[in-house]
C-alpha cells in the first residue's frame, strides 16, 4: 500500500532507517577469541585516538591542577585509567564536550542506560566491571541492532597471527578484512618477515618472489576467510609509479583478488604520523589523485575495488568515478568524514549521484562499544537525509511503499556490499 502522506512517508522512513540491521563492512574490533586485542569498556572509550588528539588542544600542562608538563610519552606512560581520568576533566568536565567523539561518549553511556548526568566516571566503570566480554558483546549487538561486522585482520600482528594460527573457530558476527599494509606500505621489511616465516622471497620482486607473496596472500585466504583485502593508502598513492607498492599491487593483489574473488578495498588518504608524539593519534589527512582509481578500475575491469578517500575534496570526484566504473563501490564517511556535517553533505551528494548503489557508512569501530554511538549518530544523519531524498520523490507524484523503504534501507546497510560480494 502507497505511502500517501508526506508525514506519514516521513515518519516511516525515519522509524525503518532505526529498526533495519546493520552489516557493518569496516572496523576493528575482534570476537572474544582474540582476548584483549577487543577493546571495550569506559577507559577505552574515553582514551580513543580521537580523544587523546583532543586532550591536547586543551593543553593538559595546567599547574593549577597540579598536573605535571605533560607530554606525549608522558601521557601514554600512564595507566589508561589515569589518561581517562585526565580526558575527562579536560574534555568533558573542564569544556563542555560538543565535539564529534566527546558527545559520542555520552551517547553511548545512555545507550548503555547509563545517566550521563551523572557525570561520575567511576559509576560508569562499575557498570562495565560487572560484566564479561562475550556479554558486553550480545549486548552492544543487540542494542546497535548489528547482524555483523568485518574486522580488521593484520597477519604481520605478532599478538593477533596466532589466533588465526590456532585454528580456533570465532564467532560468526565477526567477518575477516585481509589488511595488507604491513606488505604493501614497507615491503623492505615485509620481505625479511615473510623470509623468516619461510617464503622464498627477496627485496627483488623477481617471479620467485612475487609467486611466494602470492602464495602468503592464497595461504591467508585458506586461513581466515577474508570479505576483501584491505590497505590504507596515502595521498601520493599512485599504482602506476615504479615503487614495490605498484609492483606488488599489479603482480600479486589484483590477480589474487580476481581469482580468489575477494574485492581489493583502498582506504586513501592518509598522512601516517603528522605529528610523531602522538603515535596512532598522530595520523592526518591529504587529497588524493582520483586518476589513479580511475585507471586501475578501467585497466582491471575484472576486478572489484572498494574505495573510501580520507579528504573531503575527493568526495565529489570519486562519486563520478563511481558512475563510470561499476567495479567500483564507494563506502562509507571514513575517520575525519565521519561527522554529522561531512555525513549529511557525502549522503546527499552519493544518493542524487549513485542511487542506492553504494555504501553510506561504516562505523571503524576501534572499541566494541562505539559500535552503539558511531551507528546511533550515522542512523540518525542518514534517516534525515533519507526523509528529503524519498520527499523530493513524493513531490514528482511518485509514491512508495514501506515494504520498498525496507528494501532499499537494507540494500544501503549491507546489501549493496553483499550484491558487490556477488553473494
Ligand atoms: O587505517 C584505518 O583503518 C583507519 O581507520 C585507522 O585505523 C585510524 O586510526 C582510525 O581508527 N580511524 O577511525
Ligand atoms: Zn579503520
Amino acid at each position: 500500500m502507497f505511502l500517501e502522506t508526506e508525514d506519514k512517508l516521513r515518519q516511516t522512513v525515519w522509524e525503518v532507517v532505526h529498526r533495519t540491521p546493520i552489516f557493518d563492512i569496516h572496523t576493528h574490533i575482534y570476537d572474544a577469541r582474540f582476548g584483549d586485542l577487543l577493546l571495550w569498556g569506559i577507559d577505552e572509550v574515553l582514551t580513543y585516538h580521537y580523544l587523546v588528539a583532543e586532550v591536547f588542544r586543551y593543553d593538559p600542562m595546567d599547574q593549577q591542577h597540579f598536573y605535571e608538563h605533560l607530554d606525549y610519552q608522558k601521557f601514554y606512560a600512564m595507566p589508561k585509567r589515569k589518561q581517562a581520568d585526565l580526558i575527562w576533566a579536560k574534555v568533558f568536565l573542564e569544556h563542555s564536550p560538543v565535539s564529534e567523539a566527546a558527545r559520542g561518549v555520552l551517547t553511548t553511556l545512555g545507550l548503555l542506560g547509563m545517566d550521563p548526568r551523572d557525570r561520575n566516571l567511576n559509576l560508569y566503570r562499575e557498570y562495565f566491571e560487572a560484566k564479561t566480554a562475550e556479554e558486553h558483546i550480545n549486548t552492544v549487538f543487540h542494542v546497535a541492532n548489528i547482524e555483523g561486522v568485518i574486522m580488521t585482520n593484520d597477519p604481520f600482528d605478532d599478538k593477533e597471527r596466532p589466533v588465526w594460527e590456532s585454528g580456533q573457530v570465532g564467532d560468526k558476527r565477526f567477518h575477516a578484512a585481509l589488511r595488507l599494509d604491513g606488505l604493501l606500505n614497507n615491503w623492505g621489511e615485509a620481505h625479511t618477515i615473510l623470509k623468516s616465516w619461510g617464503y622464498n622471497v627477496k627485496d627483488k620482486l623477481d617471479k620467485t618472489t612475487v609467486a611466494e607473496v602470492n602464495r602468503f596472500l592464497n595461504e591467508w585466504i585458506d586461513r581466515m576467510d577474508p570479505l576483501y583485502m584491505a590497505v590504507s593508502l596515502p595521498p601520493t598513492f599512485d599504482a602506476f609509479d615504479k615503487s614495490d607498492r605498484a609492483k606488488l599491487i599489479h603482480k600479486c593483489i589484483l590477480p589474487v583478488s580476481r581469482d580468489r574473488h575477494r574485492p581489493f578495498a583502498m582506504m586513501i588518504g592518509v598522512k601516517k604520523l603528522t605529528n610523531p608524539g602522538l603515535a596512532v593519534a598522530g595520523d592526518s589527512v591529504g587529497k588524493a589523485t582520483i586518476e589513479v582509481v580511475e585507471r586501475l578500475c578501467l585497466e582491471n575491469q575484472k576486478n572489484k575495488f572498494l574505495v573510501t578517500m580520507l579528504s573531503r575534496e575527493n568526495q565529489h570526484e570519486l562519486c563520478i568515478a563511481a558512475r563510470k566504473f561499476n567495479n567500483l563501490l564507494p563506502f562509507g564517511c571514513w575517520w575525519y568524514l565521519n561527522d554529522p556535517m561531512t555525513i549529511d553533505e557525502m549522503t546527499r551528494m552519493r544518493l542524487e549521484l549513485l542511487g542506492l548503489s553504494f555504501i553510506p557508512q561504516h562505523s571503524d569501530a576501534r572499541v566494541l562499544d562505539q559500535l552503539l554511538y558511531k551507528w546511533a549518530h550515522s542512523r540518525w544523519l542518514i534517516a534525515l537525509v533519507l526523509q528529503d531524498k524519498y520527499s523530493d520523490l513524493h513531490r514528482t507524484g511518485w509514491r512508495v511503499t514501506e515494504t520498498e523503504i525496507e528494501r532499499d534501507v537494507s540494500y544501503l546497510f549491507g546489501g549493496a556490499f553483499k550484491h558487490f560480494l556477488g553473494a
